[in-house]
């Protein structure tokens, strides 16, 4: 009998292809009546590919269902509670995209204290021959805080030292034989530092963990850096602070309600704005793509998985 599974968004045509070749895929996202779909299919699926939202609702409506293989490495999307209460396996897809999304931070990075998309602008208007640039800031000698220090905050934290800049962290606890020094309260790192980088997980225990109170202690000067999670942030301070200058800018790749970016931030000229791609790269969402479907594939054939998470 062929393993039949639910695909929740659409996915990477290699991803989609491999799915196809060892299952029978249903794709929920393209069916007019998801109702009918999962009242007529639903029995029948045992997992679930997905690259987004996963309902507790979907769960609970799939009597037979085993696993769900998340395409990221963040699973703050998936009703995971309702997943551990069914006793269905979770996966994610770790370590692959640790060097696209460090890559593209320290490329936001450099954007924003150069203003790189400006400069790009101001060449191309013409207006080189008529106007003196002005002149920026730069990395290097900077101290940068990372908020999440795991395996991409890690590799973030690497590049950065390249940049010449002094490193420090928070998180929920200290980890032994780091180089880096650790700071157990986010607001006292976020006044010692010129730059705040946020690459810990979504999801509730993290949700506005960087207030306005953080905002404010990083200050006019300090700059922040968003490739996690737009809940991990008090967005709406965040705009205010930007506009009035509270904030000194910010580099960001994802919102709270994205693909929907606050209008307010469109207008600002100390913000680099990205859509969501930290590892958006052919290479990486392609190995992605590859756990994907590894893990279903050891999941039913041998029974285990890959890189569970629950
Ligand atoms: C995902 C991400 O691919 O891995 C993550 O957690 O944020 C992205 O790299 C994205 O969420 C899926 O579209």
């Amino acid at each position: 009998m062929p393993i039949e599974i639910l695909q929740t968004q659409p996915m990477i045509d290699t991803t989609q292809q491999a799915l196809g070749k060892s299952f029978v895929v249903h794709r929920y996202f393209e069916a007019a009546d998801k109702a009918a779909m999962i009242a007529e299919i639903g029995p029948r699926i045992r997992g679930i590919a997905c690259q987004g939202p996963v309902s507790g609702e979907l769960i609970n409506a799939l009597p037979n269902l085993e696993i769900i293989a998340c395409f990221g490495v963040g699973y703050d999307a998936v009703d995971v509670a309702a997943a551990k209460a069914r006793k269905v396996r979770v996966t994610n897809t770790p370590d692959v995209l640790n060097d696209a999304v460090a890559e593209l931070t320290l490329g936001m990075m450099i954007a924003l204290a150069r203003h790189i998309p400006q400069a790009d602008r101001f060449v191309r208007d013409g207006r080189w021959e008529k106007e003196k640039y002005p002149l920026f800031s730069e990395l290097t000698g900077k101290t940068v805080g990372i908020l999440g220090l795991g395996r991409i905050g890690k590799e973030i934290a690497t590049r950065c030292q390249a940049m010449k800049m002094r490193v420090v962290y928070h998180g929920r606890r200290e980890q032994p034989n780091l180089p880096f020094p650790y700071y157990a309260d986010l607001e006292a790192m976020a006044r010692d530092c010129d730059w705040l980088v946020v690459i810990a997980p979504g999801g509730q225990d993290t949700k506005g963990i960087v207030s306005r109170k953080v905002l404010e202690a990083l200050g006019p000067e300090g700059r922040i850096v968003n490739m996690a999670r737009g809940s991990l942030i008090d967005e709406v301070a965040m705009v205010e602070m930007l506009q009035s200058g509270a904030l000194g800018g910010a580099a960001l790749d994802v919102f709270v309600d994205e693909p929907k970016v606050p209008q307010a931030l469109f207008g600002l000229e100390n913000v680099v704005l990205s859509p969501h791609q930290g590892s958006a790269t052919r290479q990486t969402r392609e190995q992605m793509g590859q756990l994907v479907v590894g893990n279903l594939l050891a999941h039913f054939e041998r029974g285990l998985a890959l890189t569970p998470v629950v």
